[in-house]
């Protein structure tokens, strides 16, 4: 299986990161977590994001707040799928992040998730490698199914209390 490369600008990111990372280890994907930062280690970030591809990785994750270039720069880089998560570290409330990473100029796209996305971010980057594995693919199926068993539950809960 291919791995997903999960980046941060920073490890002041990583509370919000580890949702990402914990739900890659719940499908049982490998992954590599590393800092690297667009603006303090620009030379570490394309350097990774160049080989990343002959690496053996299927899809980037970066996070970064503030100035959020970090995913844009990923993916200039590289042709692996990237995807950006915003990350509210900031004055702005991760609108400043959002921005940043989402108004990637046509030709480096960045698949933007929600501000503090990250457990969207993993299940994006599972499900581009679910297209080629079988597997991954029937565990998400199963997820989404477990999910509407979930909400029905609730949904009878909720109408047994209230509907006559
Ligand atoms: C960004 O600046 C990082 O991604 C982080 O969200 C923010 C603040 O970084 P630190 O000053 O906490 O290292 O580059």
């Amino acid at each position: 299986m291919k791995k997903v490369a999960v980046i941060m600008g920073s490890d002041s990111d990583l509370p919000v990161v580890e949702k990402a990372i914990t739900t890659l280890k719940e499908y049982d994907v490998p992954i590599e977590v590393h800092v690297y930062s667009a603006h303090r280690t620009p030379e570490q970030a394309r350097e990774f994001a160049i080989n990343a591809r002959k690496n053996g990785f299927g899809a980037i994750i970066c996070a970064a707040g503030k100035a959020a270039h970090l995913a844009g720069a990923f993916a200039a880089n590289t042709t692996l799928p990237v995807i950006g998560i915003p990350v509210k570290s900031s004055t702005l409330d991760g609108l400043d992040a959002l921005l940043s990473t989402v108004q990637m100029p046509a030709g480096i796209p960045v698949a933007t998730v929600a501000i503090d996305g990250a457990a969207n971010a993993a299940l994006i980057a599972i499900e581009i490698l679910s297209v080629s594995d079988e597997s991954l693919a029937d565990r998400l199926q199963a997820a989404r199914n477990k999910a509407t068993e979930t909400v029905l539950a609730k949904d009878s809960a909720v109408a047994a209390k209230y509907n006559s």
